[in-house]
C-alpha cells in the first residue's frame, strides 16, 4: 500500500513539474517575444511567423580605424622622397618632397593606412627608401576577432610592388596561411604557377597573379576571397569556403618593386593610401550585430540560444540537438532543455524524489557535464 502511494505520489509530482516547465517555456518564449517586439524588429525573428531566421551582421570595411603594424616608415629622420606625375600636357614629371616624422603636413604615419578615405585629399603612409629592390616592408593588420572576408584592397600613392604576398590568420597570428600571392614572376620568385588552377579538391589553395595582367586600376591590387572558386555559389552549404574566408588578421608583405625603380633610390619605396578589408562580422548566421569594447575587441551580439565568440556554440540549458551554423533556410536555434528537481520536505515523498533524483541524475548528467552544462535545483 505504501509502495502505491509513494508511486501515485511521485507520477503526479513528475506530471505537475514536466507541466510546469512546458507552461514556463511557453509564457517566458512568448513574453521575450512580445518584449523584443515592442523596442523595434529584431532581424534574427521573422516579425510575421514568430519563428527564428537567419541573420547577419552589416557589410563593412573592417580595417577602418583600426591600427596597422609597419615593418618602416619614413620621416626618421627626414628624408628626401620623388614621386612621378602627369604633367600640364600629359608628359610625366618628376617631383621630389620631404617626408619629416614630426611634421604635421609632412608625415606618412602607418594611422594613414585606415583613416577616411578621401579621393580629393589622399593621406599615406610610406616607407623608408631603400637601397636593395628585394626589401621586406609588412604590414600587419589585427581585425579583433574572427572575419569573413570577401576582398581586401590596396591603393597605392606609387607604382604597385612587382611582387607581395597576402597573408591571413585566423588565430590572432600565432600562424599564418598564404591568401594570395602577386608577381609578374610567379615561378621565379614564388616557385608557383601563374593563375593556378583552382579545382573543388583544392579550394582552399592560394595561387600567384600578375597584377599587371589581373588588375583594372594601375593605383590599385584587390584580391577577391571567393573569385575563381569552384563552389563560391554554394557558400552557404560549404565549410570549406566557409572556413577559407575567415581570419583574425591580415598580414601584406611587399617583396619587391616594380622594375625602374631600383636604380633610383628616392623613388625606392612603398607608399598606400588605403588599406581596406571588406567583410561581415562572423556570427554563423546567429546575429545581426557586432558589439565593440572599450578595447576595440568585437563580440557577436548572439541570438537563438547560442553563445560564444562567433555564437558557435549553444548557451548553457539549451543543448537539446546539436549546434548548428544558420542557413537561408532553417536558423538552426538552440532548444531549452530542463532538469528540474522538486524536493518536498514532508511524509514519504521525500523518499520517492530522493530514488527520482538519483535516477535522473545518474542518466543526465555524465551528458549534461560533458556539453558544458551544470545543475540547478528547483
Ligand atoms: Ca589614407
Amino acid at each position: 500500500m505504501e509502495k502505491l502511494i509513494c508511486g501515485l505520489r511521485l507520477s503526479v509530482l513528475i506530471s505537475v513539474s514536466f507541466l510546469w516547465s512546458q507552461l514556463a517555456t511557453v509564457h517566458c518564449s512568448r513574453m521575450s517575444w512580445y518584449l523584443s517586439r515592442q523596442v523595434g524588429h529584431d532581424p534574427c525573428y521573422n516579425r510575421d511567423q514568430d519563428r527564428a531566421v537567419r541573420c547577419i551582421p552589416p557589410f563593412t570595411n573592417a580595417a577602418s580605424g583600426r591600427e596597422v603594424t609597419v615593418s618602416s616608415t619614413c620621416g626618421s629622420p627626414p628624408n628626401r622622397f620623388c614621386a612621378q606625375s602627369n604633367g600640364n600636357e600629359g608628359e610625366r614629371e618628376l617631383n621630389c618632397f620631404i617626408c619629416d616624422a614630426t611634421h604635421p603636413k609632412r608625415r606618412h604615419p602607418a594611422e594613414y593606412l585606415t583613416d577616411n578615405h578621401d579621393t580629393h585629399n589622399l593621406t599615406c603612409w610610406q616607407s623608408e627608401p631603400f637601397r636593395q629592390p628585394d626589401e621586406n616592408v609588412t604590414l600587419t593588420l589585427s581585425l579583433g576577432k574572427k572575419i569573413e572576408l570577401v576582398y581586401i584592397t590596396l591603393d597605392f600613392c606609387n607604382k604597385r610592388p612587382d611582387s607581395m604576398v597576402i597573408y591571413k590568420s585566423q588565430d590572432y597570428g600565432r600562424t599564418w596561411s598564404p591568401y594570395q600571392f602577386y608577381s609578374s614572376t610567379c615561378r621565379r620568385t614564388y616557385n608557383l604557377p601563374k593563375n593556378g588552377e583552382i579545382t573543388k579538391a583544392n579550394e582552399q589553395q592560394a595561387i600567384c597573379k600578375d597584377p599587371q595582367e589581373s588588375e583594372r586600376s594601375l593605383s590599385q591590387i584587390g584580391f577577391n576571397t571567393l573569385e575563381g572558386r569552384p563552389s563560391a555559389g554554394d557558400f552557404d552549404m560549404n565549410p570549406v569556403l566557409q572556413d577559407w574566408v575567415t581570419a583574425t588578421d591580415i598580414k601584406v608583405v611587399f617583396n619587391k618593386i616594380q622594375e625602374g625603380s631600383e636604380n633610383d633610390i628616392e623613388s625606392s619605396y612603398y607608399a598606400v593610401s588605403d588599406f581596406t578589408v571588406g567583410g561581415r562580422c562572423k556570427c554563423n548566421g546567429h546575429a545581426s550585430r557586432c558589439l565593440s569594447d572599450d578595447d576595440g575587441n568585437l563580440s557577436c551580439d548572439c541570438k537563438h540560444n547560442t553563445d560564444g565568440p562567433e555564437c558557435d556554440r549553444c548557451k548553457p540549458f539549451h543543448y537539446d540537438r546539436p549546434w548548428a551554423r544558420a542557413t537561408s533556410r532553417e536558423a538552426n536555434e538552440c532548444v531549452r532543455e530542463y532538469i528540474h528537481v522538486f524536493i518536498i520536505n514532508y511524509g514519504i515523498v521525500v523518499g520517492c524524489v530522493a530514488i527520482y533524483v538519483v535516477l535522473r541524475l545518474l542518466l543526465v548528467v555524465p551528458t549534461w557535464m560533458k556539453t558544458g552544462g551544470y545543475l540547478v535545483l528547483t
